[in-house]
């Protein structure tokens, strides 16, 4: 399983747009439609790894993106389920100027878009919170003592949330105690969420990319959440053409970093992601997991058999590696280390799980 984002927004900021640039898709922006499509997750050191290995395949590890299209105001059923189970959200904001595209607040205000949608995010979570709340109420009529307990605590954690929320401090900035944090994660509350705010420029303001970005960043740099900026219609373009096109492209338009790999990369830090390789059958593959996953997890990552069968995982780090030149150099400087299944897994680490079934 990969790490999903949704992607969120106001009406016309360019969600499918942005959608088709970081999935490289061709999903029609006419309709408000939703989407679901994957993108490779940028990782040059899997190229390093192909000329040293010479696998038949590198296979890069994906990331799936979820353009809900409908808008966060009244979303509920089946989209609101989908969205609630993703891992970030990503918020895009239009910032670019089109006549033919009316702005359906009237005029451009990134400051107050950025807000309007974290209002109905916290609406989302309030209506949630409003309906179990209810609930907890009718089944305290007749509830025994033990769970009384259980349906207190929830309703006293549920109470303190809604209170900060009504503050306008979304979950992810709300200090919760483990015991709360764990009696909420069930609810997958959409404040509760990392979010990355991309804000969709015009070709005509790339050159005040940077100075934009470093503003917005000072007012929004809050925890687990980050601004960048993405001309989402180039993108979209580039998208579409071959890596040699587009980089020639990028080249001669002086823009150094593909806008959409920054996009992936900078969600992936705001998940807390690292990286790890696996080799087997001629193949080498990245995966992502978060920062502090052991073998065991990781193992589970590539096949719950693996997972299940563990025995021991053979692990050499990245820097090792490509000091010793090759594999067989490696296992004659003694570098391939044998760990067990609290490894925590280190951000480059090259892994082969030896397991059994
Ligand atoms: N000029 C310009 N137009 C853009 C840009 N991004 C999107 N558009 C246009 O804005 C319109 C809406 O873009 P979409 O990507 O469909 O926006 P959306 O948020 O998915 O819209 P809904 O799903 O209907 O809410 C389309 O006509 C796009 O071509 C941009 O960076 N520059
Ligand atoms: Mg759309």
């Amino acid at each position: 399983m990969g790490i999903d984002s949704g992607i969120v927004g106001l009406a016309k900021s360019g969600k499918t747009t942005i959608f088709n640039a970081l999935t490289k898709g061709k999903a029609a922006t006419e309709d408000s439609a939703p989407h679901i499509g994957t993108a490779k997750v940028p990782e040059p050191r899997l190229k390093i790894l192909a000329d040293m290995l010479h696998p038949k395949r590198t296979v890069p590890a994906e990331a799936r993106y979820i353009d809900v299209g409908a808008p966060i105001k009244g979303i509920s059923g089946e989209l609101l389920t989908q969205l609630s189970t993703v891992d970030a959200l990503i918020n895009v904001v239009r910032a670019f100027t089109d006549e033919s595209v009316p702005h359906i607040e009237g005029s451009l205000d990134a400051e107050r878009d950025i807000a309007t949608l974290n209002l109905e995010l916290a609406f989302s979570d309030l209506a949630i919170i409003e309906r179990r709340l209810e609930r907890i109420e009718t089944s305290l009529k007749g509830a025994k003592p033990p769970e009384r307990q259980d349906l207190l605590h929830e309703k006293a954690t549920l109470f303190k949330i809604k209170a900060d929320l009504e503050k306008d401090v979304p979950i992810r900035e709300q200090r919760l105690t483990t015991d709360e944090g764990r009696t909420i994660t069930n609810y997958q509350f959409l404040t509760a969420k990392p979010l990355l705010i991309v804000v969709n420029i015009g070709e005509e303001q790339l050159t005040q990319a940077a100075s934009l970005e470093s503003e917005l960043n000072s007012h929004y740099s809050r925890p687990r959440c980050r601004v960048t900026t993405l001309c989402g219609k180039l993108e979209m373009e580039l998208s579409q053409l071959d890596d040699t096109a587009a980089e020639e492209f990028r080249t001669n338009f002086g823009m150094s970093e593909a806008g959409l790999e920054r996009t992936i990369k900078l969600s992936y830090e705001l998940l807390d992601l690292i990286s790890f390789f696996s080799i087997a059958s001629g193949e080498v593959k990245a995966w992502s997991i978060p920062n502090g996953t052991n073998a065991l997890k990781a193992a589970g990552k590539i096949h719950s058999d693996m997972e299940r069968g563990f025995i021991r995982a053979e692990v050499i780090s990245y820097d090792d590696l490509i000091k010793s030149g090759s594999l067989a150099e490696a296992r004659k400087r003694g570098l391939l280390r044998l760990e067990g299944k609290s490894y925590p897994v280190m951000d480059g680490d090259i892994i082969t799980f030896l397991f059994n079934v």
